[in-house]
């Protein structure tokens, strides 16, 4: 019979396995659900043995008590910051100092991505990451050991014996885009405060003195070099020491490679420019760093940048251009828009003729006045935005900006609510640019898809009078939207019969078509689980904040939606016209059948094994990875980057609870 510590050992072993299987390699070993037996089976042994828990147990990663403070950490060598390139010249420029100070006609770099997140440093003693400390000024840090150790990708014991004593190793912790637009969504769900960016979201996670909350964030950290190291080597080069640092269990990134000559710097540059959009974190540019250690130490650094490394970084999203008015867009639902109308420009590669200023208190924080030169930035596919006036290009006689006291559009009230930043039109379905931008919502890809039926057709069927809302849309006759300029018979007929196909839909579609305030697609699919379309007209606001994610006031905009008869009125008339979906309430338990389930993270009182056994007991299939075909992620605790899959996949997410409710049938149906 093997001892606790025996036992103990091996389930460390194995677990520590499974993880760098996952999080370094890529490359899963085992389903969540044997991980987490695992994991159980240990917790469950150190529980029993208290004295036999270290703090490198896989079950230590998230610490009880909140810090009071983080403490100062001074970096024993300087965490350097790097040169910018910002053409092939100045690469080149970079290229032939390097070798002229060397004396050498060819040189080697290493070519990483550069992440756009936070410098970090890792103390690996013996083995054991003994503390984790941010760049700070590069000369002193602040100690965030408590928070580093819940990013699990960063091993909390190195690997293999053959490292050195002592081990500094660098790198960036990050969000993916995913992993953010995730975290966002949840916070809009808590009524909590939105990160700007990925970048400001690992900052703001980070520096949380609750370890508890970190835990929670989705964060990752990728290696890309090396500070203090004792008793022992590494190899020659910047390459092979990333390798060897994969070896010892650190992430590093995939996209590193090995080039010869600047030429082939630049041709790897282009080659990620243009996978830029297609990564799953954002990047800012490509580091290229001299790969020989010999040679780096020759070279050294000057004010705090090494001369051996170079950031070649991408084209800005950001330019500079004229203000040439300021409008107000009315939305959805009725809030204000001012929208800077801008002498085009081109940025990050498009042209841009229109930048969001948000809202009121935006528009004074940046006092953004027509006739303004100013800064815009556009990054991916997000709306561009002004990101600072250049006052001292203003001209004389330029005034401040104040938004309208009616809506420009219908001329009601434009008034804020307490506690609100929109200024919102009150018209409400009278209004013109409300109206139509609910119908253009309806039929939206996302909504009920109503393919053909985009922005401008939706005001030509408005202005025409043949729509004032959407249930208006399904009593369209043919001859009159033939009738209607660039239109015709053919065009016409594609119209009326992409409605008749929207009529087959699902429910959280519908739901989500309605564009309740703050009714994204996620929440209608958390609503569309728990309640009927008659239930959901009843609801209060107590049973709908029981729901995933739906805090007091996406409840109270849900309860204000379905107590405003004309609302109910334009539901009835839809559904009369024929608009309907399949039931999707869970239903009885042989409901189950086919259904595919994924569980991920541990949940609170059911083990892996025993979710899964109750789950096949009732005809389901458990996998162990989220794809398309995954009707149900389950997910407690510490969930993986199977929940941000999921999530992305718009899969359904349950709770244990909600499982156990389901697999009881005694969900309403
Ligand atoms: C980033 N930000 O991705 C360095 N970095 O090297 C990479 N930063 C760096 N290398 C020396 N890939 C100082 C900073």
């Amino acid at each position: 019979m093997a001892t606790p510590e025996a036992k103990i050992a091996a389930l460390r072993r194995q677990l520590n396995e499974y993880s760098y299987r996952y999080h370094v390699l890529d490359d899963p070993a085992v389903s969540d659900a044997e991980y987490d037996s695992l994991y159980r089976q240990l917790a469950t042994l150190e529980y029993e043995h208290p004295h036999l828990v270290t703090p490198d147990s896989p079950t230590q990663r998230v610490g009880e008590q909140p810090l009071s403070e983080f403490s100062e950490v001074r970096h024993e060598l300087l965490m350097l910051s790097l040169d910018n390139a910002f053409s092939d010249a100045e690469l080149r420029a970079f290229d032939k100092r390097v070798r002229e100070r060397l004396g050498l006609t060819d040189i080697d770099y290493a070519a990483e991505v550069k992440l756009d997140g936070l410098a970090i440093s890792l103390l690996f003693q013996h083995g054991k990451l003994v503390r984790a400390a941010t760049r700070g000024d590069g000369a002193t840090g602040e100690d965030v050991t408590t928070n580093i150790r819940t990013v699990k990708s960063i091993p909390l014991a190195l690997r293999a014996a053959a490292h050195p004593a002592k081990l500094e190793v660098r790198g960036e912790v990050f969000m993916t885009r995913a992993g953010f637009e995730a975290l966002n969504d949840r916070q809009q769900a808590h009524a909590e405060k939105l990160f700007a960016n990925p970048r400001n979201a690992a900052a703001g996670s980070l520096r949380q003195l609750d370890p508890r909350v970190t835990a929670t964030r989705p964060l990752q950290f990728l290696a890309h070099g090396i500070g203090a190291v004792e008793q022992g080597t590494l190899p020659s080069s910047h390459f092979a020491t990333l390798q060897a640092l994969q070896v010892w269990g650190l992430p590093v990134s995939p996209d590193s490679a090995r080039v010869a000559g600047v030429d082939e710097c630049i041709r790897y540059y282009r080659e990620l420019a243009a996978k830029r959009a297609d990564l799953p974190y954002e990047i800012d540019g490509i580091v290229f760093k001299v790969d020989e250690r010999r040679h780096r130490e020759e070279l050294g650094f000057v004010s705090r940048a090494p001369r051996w490394a170079i950031a070649y970084k991408f084209p800005p999203e950001e330019a500079v251009t004229e203000v040439l008015e300021i409008e107000v867009q009315v939305g959805r639902t009725g809030a204000l828009t001012p929208v800077a109308r801008l002498q085009p420009v081109r940025v990050g590669g498009v042209t841009v003729t229109n930048a969001t200023l948000h809202n009121a208190d935006e528009i004074r924080r940046k006092d953004v006045r027509v006739g303004d030169t100013v800064s815009v930035r556009r990054a991916g596919d997000v709306i561009p935005e002004v990101v600072r006036v250049i006052t001292a290009q203003r001209p004389a006689g330029a005034t401040a900006f104040t938004m309208p006291a009616q809506c420009p559009v219908c001329g009601s009230p434009a008034v804020r609510t307490e506690g609100e930043v929109a200024i919102r039109c009150r018209g409400g379905l009278h209004c013109r640019a409300q109206s139509i931008q609910s119908i253009i919502h309806f039929a939206s890809r996302a909504a009920l898809d109503i393919v053909g039926l985009g922005e401008k057709l939706v005001e030509q069927l408005f202005d025409a009078g043949l729509v004032s809302t959407i249930a208006d849309l399904y009593h369209l006759e043919q001859d009159k939207v033939a009738a209607l300029e660039r239109m015709g018979d053919k065009s016409a007929a594609n119209l009326l019969q992409a409605l008749e196909q929207s009529k087959n839909t699902r429910f959280d579609r519908f739901l989500y078509a309605l564009g309740i305030r703050e009714v994204g697609e996620t929440t209608a699919r958390n609503l569309a689980r728990h309640f009927r379309l008659d239930e959901l007209k009843q609801a209060h606001a107590e049973a709908l904040c029981e729901v995933r994610d739906i805090g007091p006031v996406v409840a109270a905009n849900i309860v204000q939606f379905f107590g405003d008869e004309r609302n109910i009125a334009i539901l009835e008339q839809v559904r009369a016209a024929g608009v309907r979906w399949e039931d999707e309430q869970p239903g009885p338990a042989d409901d189950l059948q086919g259904k595919i389930f994924v569980i991920t993270g541990t949940l609170p009182t059911l083990s892996r094994a025993q979710a899964k056994e109750k789950l096949l007991a009732k005809g389901a299939k458990v996998s162990s990875s989220v794809s398309a075909a995954t009707n149900y992620l389950v997910v407690g605790e510490n969930p993986g980057g199977k929940l941000d899959k999921a999530t992305n996949l718009g899969t359904i997410i349950l709770t244990e609870a909600e499982l156990l409710e389901m697999l009881k049938g005694s969900s309403k149906n």
